[in-house]
């Protein structure tokens, strides 16, 4: 068995992975992707993600494991000393309803739009209505995930590798202007504020 290694980009969504990794304590090697230079498309990283996407978790056995999702949960899961997943069932199928929705839905219909809006036009006389597509559905997003809140600070009564997810749509709401609803901003601020998360923030190039 050898370390894990994250393959990742700083301020995307492998910060969610790069989060509970250190939340965990997990040794782990980062791999920086660049992918505006197209490290994505290179044979070494197809070797290991064939599908040219971040984050890749090469884990101790040598495996390669992708989606944001099946790491959280595959980091929750293998780590249960960390208690960063729950016991029960009906917590842990929603985590991993909320979970999906935020990275299928709330990022990857919603902020691809505005980060990777030439992937959803063939021409530029669109780009702006694709734009503006992805904003409503990221408003929608966060007003689904604000009521699957509730009255809690973290998505379940405990903290759990699904905050971190929705933490990184929420850092880029905040850096791309769109307000969030006020649990979320809530849920925002209190994930902002743990130790581990601001140390990631500054690992990436924040200030946190
Ligand atoms: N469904 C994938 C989506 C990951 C994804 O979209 N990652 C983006 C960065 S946030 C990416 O790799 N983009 C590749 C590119 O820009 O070429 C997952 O959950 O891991």
């Amino acid at each position: 068995m050898t370390a894990m290694k994250l393959y990742m980009t700083p301020g995307s969504c492998s910060t969610g992975i790069h989060i509970i990794l250190e939340e965990l304590e997990a040794a782990f090697e980062a791999t920086i992707v660049n992918l505006p230079a197209g490290d994505q498309f290179k044979p070494d990283y197809v070797a290991i993600n064939p599908k040219s996407t971040i984050p890749t978790l090469v884990r101790g056995d040598g495996s390669s494991l992708t989606e944001v999702a099946a790491i959280a949960y595959w980091l929750g899961r293998s780590h249960p000393r960390a208690a960063l997943w729950p016991d029960d069932i009906e917590t842990s199928c929603r985590l991993i309803e909320t979970m999906v929705y935020v990275v299928g839905t709330i990022h990857g219909q919603g902020f691809a739009r505005i980060f990777a809006t030439h992937t959803f036009a063939r021409t530029s006389l669109d780009h702006e209505s694709v734009r503006e597509l992805g904003r409503d559905i990221v408003v929608k997003g966060f007003a689904v995930i604000s009521a699957a809140l509730g009255e809690k600070i973290y998505l379940a009564d405990a903290y759990s590798v699904a905050d971190p997810l929705l933490f990184y749509v929420e850092f880029w709401a905040d850096k791309t202007g769109i307000a969030l609803p006020p649990r979320c901003a809530s849920h925002y601020r209190a994930v902002r504020a743990r130790p581990v998360v601001q140390r990631v923030l500054r690992e990436e190039g924040y200030r946190s």
